[in-house]
């Protein structure tokens, strides 16, 4: 975040601890077994022999560094520098989770040197205005270079047999093209959406709510081109409802779309943000029992409620949505 760095105030952390203990337990109570990282003190430096941090990022967004596709679960390369260590929270529960399950695959993505070369310089100064973001990012011009490949878990959507995957500033083309080869029984669609100054993410974009319909966000619609394999097979893809507030809370480094980073917990029930009204009406008009969660005020660490969760067992088979080409 630029200019400001270092340790957040303790009780805005407490405060973000006490909504994800509180989330967890609204999961436990439905069923779900909840299991947590192990954070590191990311109030040290980091460094690699091409680089060095003096701060790291925290491990709120599991979704961002876990891509679980079938019985693998896939650390990805991220992109940022800051958080290029994240997966050491998560290897308590992978080694886990490899020791109790013989078929479980525990892969992790080519480490990336994240020299200078993976950026564009002065790509994000403030002074290149809002009119020619939108240009760049139409033109798929974003601020990593295809250096080497980079892939953060939470640009990746999974449709049973296909990986939709957002190409903007935290994945690039090498990063699409390595899971292609990485997933050969897969078939790796890559995204844009347009609209979108700052593309980093796609579930705030584009949320698969059951199988046949999606909710796409209003500002960062898929272009026309793109929709071809959903309108094919018969998906819908619907307008999400407008967010309930104007503005991201304090020192949040997401949009105030994460109103539609719901978490669906099967084709008929989604969590949803307790103050996002506008997004819960919706849901319940599309058919869905909506859960309320309270988690503004844990959004600053990393997103919603999508982005702070990761899915590791699930049930069911691998479905292909998409059999017409
Ligand atoms: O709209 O700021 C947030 C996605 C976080 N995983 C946005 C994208």
């Amino acid at each position: 975040m630029r200019g400001q760095y270092g340790p957040r105030p303790q009780e805005t952390v407490d405060r973000a601890n006490e909504l994800l203990d509180n989330f967890a337990a609204q999961l436990e109570k439905r069923g779900i077994k909840v299991d947590r990282p192990t954070p590191l003190d990311f109030n040290q430096p980091t460094a690699t022999p091409d680089w060095e941090t003096e701060t790291m990022f925290g491990c709120m967004p599991p979704r961002d560094v876990l891509l679980t596709v079938g019985k693998e679960m896939l650390e990805a390369t991220m992109s940022y520098r800051c958080r290029w260590f994240e997966y050491l929270c998560y290897r308590p529960l992978l080694q886990q989770y490899y020791m109790d399950d013989p078929k479980m695959r525990h892969e992790s993505a080519p480490k990336p040197r994240l020299t200078d070369a993976d950026y564009r310089p002065d790509y994000l100064s403030e002074s290149i205005g809002d009119q020619k973001r939108l240009e760049w990012t139409a033109d798929r011009f974003f601020v990593t270079t295809e250096e080497e490949p980079l892939f953060d878990a939470a640009d990746v959507l999974r449709f049973g047999r296909d990986l939709v995957v957002q190409h903007g500033f935290t994945t690039n083309l090498k990063g699409i093209d390595w899971l292609q080869r990485h997933f050969p029984d897969h078939r790796v669609h890559a995204v844009n959406f347009p609209g979108d100054p700052y593309p980093i993410h796609i579930d705030a974009t584009f949320t698969p709510l059951r199988p046949g319909l999606i909710l796409n966000n209003p500002q960062r619609r898929l272009p026309d081109d793109q929709r071809k394999m959903f309108e094919k097979n018969g998906w819908e893809i619907v307008d999400a409802a407008q967010p309930a507030h104007n503005s991201p809370p304090p020192l949040c480094y997401s949009s105030v779309w994460l109103s539609m980073n719901v978490l669906v917990l099967d084709p008929k029930t989604v969590c949803v943000e307790k103050t996002e009204v506008y997004q819960a009406e919706q849901m319940d008009k599309l058919g869905m029992e909506v859960v309320e969660v309270d988690l503004r005020d844990a959004y600053a660490f990393g997103g919603g409620l999508h982005c702070c969760t990761a899915d590791v067992y699930r049930e069911g088979e691998c479905e292909d949505y998409f059999p017409k080409a």
